[in-house]
């Protein structure tokens, strides 16, 4: 008999190339890479996809702003996004730019059964729109002034003939979806979702006459489809609906997006899967990442901070630990570099650099770099909290798990300085290295989720291969022999830091 492995589906939103990508875009591939490369070592099939989503006005007027037509802005941008994953690790399975020829063909096959099912109208549209967006917002949405919530700019109104989606058919259906399942994380989101939806649900125009730039829409010529009916469609595309792979992955596990663009994923996406009669997937936000002022920093907000250069000064995995450890996953955090330079220099260089480099260093001095199986030590197995590690990671609360594998390197560390091995006979120090070395072993298998380079050089140095979860417990490690290597982390000095202020 075939064991089947357990799947998982997780992506994030495709990101509009309208623009160099920002410090929103990467926190949110580095949490969508966490919740992947944590699956994957639970021994679980994963697929992880991500993404541009080139269609729609935003790109166009971009586009003719930095006199390309769009397909060569696009081309132009896509780079970017692609340097920004290989800079970070980003461990995606499939790249999807709503331009491909795969995306157009699911992108109709679904509308054909949204239309088959009676679900779409013609009609005109007036309304209040923000192109940063690309959404309609109700006069009640609306801030002071007639300024989109989000951009605070003056909204634009349209007027143009439109084909409708009956939207307003699956408002009793998505409350109840809402309500009953937990299909939507954090459940703060759902309650606000829930609250929109006390209003009467309005139909969604999904073509734009007065757009060129998008999948030309199948019932109409003059019309091209609405970027968002297009977008969402490619969770559909990545995992090759409706054939092999989308049978295996779909739903999908998690859809992770910020929190300002739930309401697409819920009511509208829900509603057109609901349409569609396609199983409806979960969808987990994250919070935003805020600078002083308070607001989303994101291109069209106008604040820039550039992950390329942060890479290329601070490491990737100095950026990824600091925004895991530093913002509780769901919830809004700021980006601070004096926060990121404390969280670098005491966690990651004085608790984590020094405990591999001391071990490496005693081992080599005492043992000639060699240890073999010695009795486990029952001081550290009482430190490390497995199951409590897991149900944290399971349940998104990433910088508390982190913070649970950073006790446990204190622990080794003050394990060493307990029992001071290089006071000890040859007899004790091979004990007490042996499990430090094993220690090791373990923590490098439980931070790669987070900071995969430095588990690789952990390994690296400690002569053993890339473990799985189920070989993240003490006492595992037969044999194996040391060999310093460069340390882990630099600290980050003023100087430094004074550079990117
Ligand atoms: O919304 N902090 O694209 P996008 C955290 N194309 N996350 C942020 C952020 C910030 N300051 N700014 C943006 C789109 N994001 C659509 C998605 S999906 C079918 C279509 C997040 O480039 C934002 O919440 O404006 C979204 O999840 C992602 O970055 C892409 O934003």
């Amino acid at each position: 008999m075939r064991l089947e492995l357990k799947k998982f589906f997780v992506s994030t939103a495709i990101d509009y190339p309208s623009g160099l990508p920002h410090a929103g875009h990467l926190y949110e591939k580095i949490c969508a890479d966490v919740i992947a490369r944590w699956h994957r070592l639970k021994g679980e099939k994963v697929h992880f996809s991500t993404g541009l989503d080139c269609h729609g006005q935003k790109i166009a007027e971009n586009a003719k702003r930095a006199g390309l037509d769009p397909p060569k802005f696009v081309a132009s941008m896509e780079p970017h996004y692609r340097q920004l994953c290989t800079n970070y690790n980003i461990s995606f399975n499939d790249f999807i730019k709503t331009t491909e020829e795969r995306h157009r063909k699911v992108v109709y096959q679904i509308f054909k059964k949204i239309n088959e099912k009676g679900d779409i109208y013609k009609g005109e549209y007036q309304g209040l729109y923000c192109v940063d967006c690309e959404t309609y917002y109700t006069p009640h949405e609306i801030e002071k002034g007639n300024n989109c919530p989000v951009h605070h700019k003056p909204l634009q109104t349209l007027k143009e003939e439109s084909y409708f989606f009956r939207m307003s058919k699956y408002q009793t259906k998505l409350i109840e979806s809402l309500k009953k399942t937990d299909l939507l994380w954090p459940v703060e989101r759902r309650n606000e979702i829930l609250a929109r939806l006390e209003q009467p649900l309005r139909d969604l125009s999904v073509s734009r006459r007065s757009l060129k730039w998008g999948i030309p829409f199948p019932l109409d010529k003059k019309h091209v489809f609405f970027v968002w009916m297009d977008a969402l469609v490619n969770y559909l595309t990545t995992i090759d609906y409706p054939n092999q792979k989308f049978k295996e992955f779909w739903p999908s596990d998690a859809h992770v997006i910020g929190r300002d663009i739930v309401w697409h994923h819920t009511v509208i996406w829900w509603s057109l899967l609901l349409s569609a009669e396609i199983e409806l997937p979960r969808v987990i936000s994250h919070g935003f990442i805020n600078t002083d002022v308070g607001d989303k920093m994101s291109k069209s907000a106008g604040e820039v901070i550039d992950p390329k250069k942060l890479a290329e000064q601070f490491g990737a995995d100095s950026l990824r630990y600091f925004l895991l450890r530093e913002i509780p996953f769901g919830q809004d955090g700021v980006f601070s570099l004096t926060t990121l330079q404390s969280r670098v220099n005491n966690e990651l260089a004085n608790e984590l650099g020094n405990l591999l480099n001391r071990t490496i260093a005693l081992t080599e001095k005492k043992l000639g770099g060699k240890v073999s199986k010695q009795k486990t030590s029952s001081d550290l197995e009482k430190q490390l909290e497995l199951d409590k590690i897991s149900q944290l990671m399971d349940d998104f609360s990433f910088h508390l798990a982190l913070r649970e594998i950073f006790g446990f390197v204190s622990a080794c560390n003050k394990y060493v300085n307990d029992q001071k091995p290089w006071e000890q006979s040859e007899q004790k120090a091979t004990i007490i290295l042996y499990n430090l070395v094993d220690a090791l072993r373990v923590i490098a298998i439980l931070l790669e989720p987070f900071i995969p380079n430095t588990s690789e050089k952990i390994n690296a140095q400690i002569g053993v291969k890339k473990g799985l979860l189920k070989e993240a417990k003490l006492g595992l490690l037969e044999k194996t022999t040391v060999k310093k290597g460069p340390i882990l982390f630099s600290k980050i000095d003023e100087k430094e830091l004074a550079k990117e202020k």
